[in-house]
């Protein structure tokens, strides 16, 4: 294996050559053993019930729109966005359909679990229809310095977490994608510390603006967005709102989230958007809007600081920004 020697901080978000960092790290071992244990869980596993016919939650579509959340800018084509997505399970590239289509997501159980007193496992369709659907037009800021516009339709993740009712030594949620590596290519590269795992705080995760996707474009989500369910937290970098959800836990710990586990000096737990912090590879004080080739200045908190901000008040010594 020929592999260019590069800096542990020149690892980008869009670009899938980490082994350096891996081997910098000397975790060799470590990762072998793990993974050597892994094995496909089946959770998304689907049997041919999924039958690609009709979706069975296309009833559902387009749900009415929340106009509370408004934009500053055109909606991205869907053609645009989606043909340009990062799905590393399936693809490094911005290509990642039709390999995405692999994954079978009927059926789908919804997992929470942990530090709750009522933990569930709901099938993806009863759990949407108990669900408050809407659709919200969101900015999403990749940390890569590029943007879309994009009509998601969700419910909020609050509503989710208070189902399960959490106890009061609950301080965070952690949502993971599916692991099944017959299935994703990208989880057979043992480099990466799979499955992609992703966090908030239990008072972000109550945000009103923590929406829990399952359809874009008036439609349920195709898999390149992260079917059947993903999130949405537009006020962060893009690699916070993790795809395919499942599992959900509560819990007292904080996770190491996908992207810190392989660089922490670039990518933290927090990953707000604040155009004032560049990072260590380039500048955040603009982005690039899909589609357009137009460029516009990022703005604090994505633009959805009168909603956020609060939650940060007390956290000035975390390091906030990624
Ligand atoms: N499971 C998983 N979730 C993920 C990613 C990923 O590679 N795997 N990429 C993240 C990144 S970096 C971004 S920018 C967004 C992209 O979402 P989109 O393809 O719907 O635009 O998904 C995020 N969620
Ligand atoms: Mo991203």
């Amino acid at each position: 294996m020929l592999i260019k020697a590069r800096r542990g901080w020149e690892i980008p978000e869009g670009e899938a050559t980490p082994e350096q960092v891996f081997l910098d790290r000397r975790r060799f071992v470590a990762a072998l053993g793990l993974g050597a244990g892994i094995a496909g869980t089946g959770l998304a596993g689907g049997t041919a019930a999924q039958a690609q016919g009709r979706d069975p939650t296309a009833d559902l579509y387009p749900a009415k729109r929340n106009e509370a959340f408004r934009l500053d800018r055109e909606v991205t084509p869907e053609k645009v966005s989606a043909e340009y997505n990062n799905y590393y399970e399936f693809s490094t590239s911005k290509a990642v359909t039709p390999a995405s289509d692999a994954l079978k997501t009927r059926p789908w159980t919804v997992k929470i679990g942990g530090l709750v007193e009522a933990p569930m496992e709901v099938g993806f369709d009863d759990l949407i229809r108990r669900m408050p659907l809407e659709e919200r037009l969101y900015r999403m800021r990749c940390v890569e310095a590029w943007s879309m516009a994009v009509p998601w339709t969700g419910f909020p993740l609050r509503a989710l977490v208070d189902m399960a009712k959490p106890t009061s030594a609950a301080k965070y949620v952690v949502m993971q994608t599916f692991h099944d590596k017959a299935v994703a290519p990208g989880q057979k590269q043992f480099w990466y510390p799979w499955p992609y795992t992703e966090g908030l705080t239990i008072d972000e995760a109550r945000n009103d603006l923590a929406l829990l996707v399952t359809g874009v474009y008036g439609k349920p989500l195709p898999n390149q967005f992260g079917a059947p369910l993903r999130l949405a937290v537009p006020w962060k970098s893009g690699f916070k709102s993790v795809k395919a959800i499942n599992p959900n836990t509560i819990t007292a710990e904080r996770p190491k989230t996908f992207w810190e586990e392989l660089q922490a000096s670039e990518y933290g737990f927090w990953a707000n958007v604040n155009p004032a912090v560049p990072h260590p590879r380039w500048s955040q004080a603009e982005e690039r809007i899909l589609g357009t080739g137009d460029r516009r200045p990022t703005l604090l908190f994505n633009g959805y600081g009168e909603q956020v901000a609060e939650l940060y008040k007390d956290l000035q010594k975390e390091r906030l920004w990624a």
